[in-house]
């Protein structure tokens, strides 16, 4: 308390309009291939199971970043500048952030998140660890268009976008979101971005299909809080966890699939399923590095730097606005 008295956190709420879950799950379902976005996975549950399944052996993406940030911190610092308004898109608990902070020296740090209590504990921790940094925490919805709530132009821009979350978007998505990332940076505004690379399916496939089934806990749980949230009545154990890597598409799929043929009730609805059905609620890209430099390039980005661990499992990014 002392400490985030020494160095107050900015809070700007920008009221994220509250997702229309009902709507969106009951069109989701009217699909010929039933559909569940993957952003109704973070309830508490969802959250807590998240965090976990970034400490699985088999789920590589959230070590091997950490380890390029930590290795070449610095170069990305000099490559992103020091003294930047520093924007985290999806700061979540801003723990990658803390492995480049004592590199990059922003004068500003950004955090943009959806989940205001977690962002304004985790902006407090930080502002207290960093008491010469300024702390401006942002509540809203970064895959949706919103501006920078203050109005620095003194400072150099740069953001960071962490823990290839860009692979969660459609590549024409994540064309339209990279567009709007440059309009908050602005021309030769610098983004840092880690993202997962195509690699043998296998390796994939493990990281999806954990061996406790914490993955298959997270994707079930969306069950459980449809039923919470919604009044619906899935049993969960008539659904099971199926994920693989679909390689024409270069993308891992997650799926729910009923396991006999049932009529489950939704919001008031009569939803169907045959045995085998299945519902698919995530898609996770994989690119190649020169796969992504192009998306890059499309959404007004010019490569500047990538990194990458000694496997060539993730890579970290770095891409100038060309304005
Ligand atoms: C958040 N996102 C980048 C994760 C991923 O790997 O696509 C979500 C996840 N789904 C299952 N495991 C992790």
């Amino acid at each position: 308390m002392e400490a985030s008295v020494r160095n107050p956190v900015h809070f700007h709420d920008l009221h994220p309009a509250p997702a229309d879950m009902r709507a969106e799950v009951l069109a989701g379902l009217a699909l010929p291939q039933k559909r569940i976005a993957p952003k109704f996975f973070y309830d508490a549950e969802g959250s807590r199971l998240f965090d976990a399944i970034c400490e699985l052996p088999e789920y590589y993406p959230t070590r091997t970043e950490i380890g390029i940030l930590r290795r070449h911190g610095a170069e990305m610092a000099s490559r992103l500048g020091r003294e930047a308004l520093l924007v985290e898109l999806g700061s979540g608990s801003s723990l990658k952030i803390r492995v480049l902070l004592e590199a990059l020296r922003p004068a500003v740090y950004m955090p943009v998140d959806i989940s205001r209590e977690h962002l304004l504990q985790s902006a407090e921790a930080l502002a207290a660890a960093f008491p010469a940094l300024q702390v401006h925490a942002v509540c809203a919805d970064y895959s949706a268009p919103f501006s920078l709530p203050v109005d620095d132009h003194e400072h150099p821009r740069a953001a960071f976008f962490p823990g290839s979350s860009v692979g969660n978007f459609e590549p024409a998505d994540a064309e339209r979101f990279l567009r709007r990332v440059g309009e908050l940076l602005g021309p030769d505004g610098r983004l840092l971005i880690g993202v997962d690379l195509v690699k043998d399916p296998a390796l994939l496939e493990a990281a999806y299909n954990d061996a406790d089934g914490v993955t298959a806990a997270f994707n079930l749980n969306l069950l459980s809080r449809i039923n919470r949230e919604l009044g619906a009545d899935f049993q969960r154990d008539a659904f099971r966890h199926h994920a693989f890597f679909n390689r024409e598409l270069s993308r891992i799929e997650m799926h729910l699939v009923s396991t006999r043929p049932q009529r489950v009730r939704v919001a008031g609805q009569d939803i169907d399923f045959r045995a085998g059905e299945r519902i698919h609620t995530e898609c996770s890209y994989k690119y190649s590095i020169d796969g992504f430099q192009s998306l890059g390039r499309r959404a007004g980005f010019e490569p500047d730097r990538v990194w990458t661990d000694e496997d060539s499992l993730f890579s970290v990014h770095c891409l100038t606005c060309s304005g």
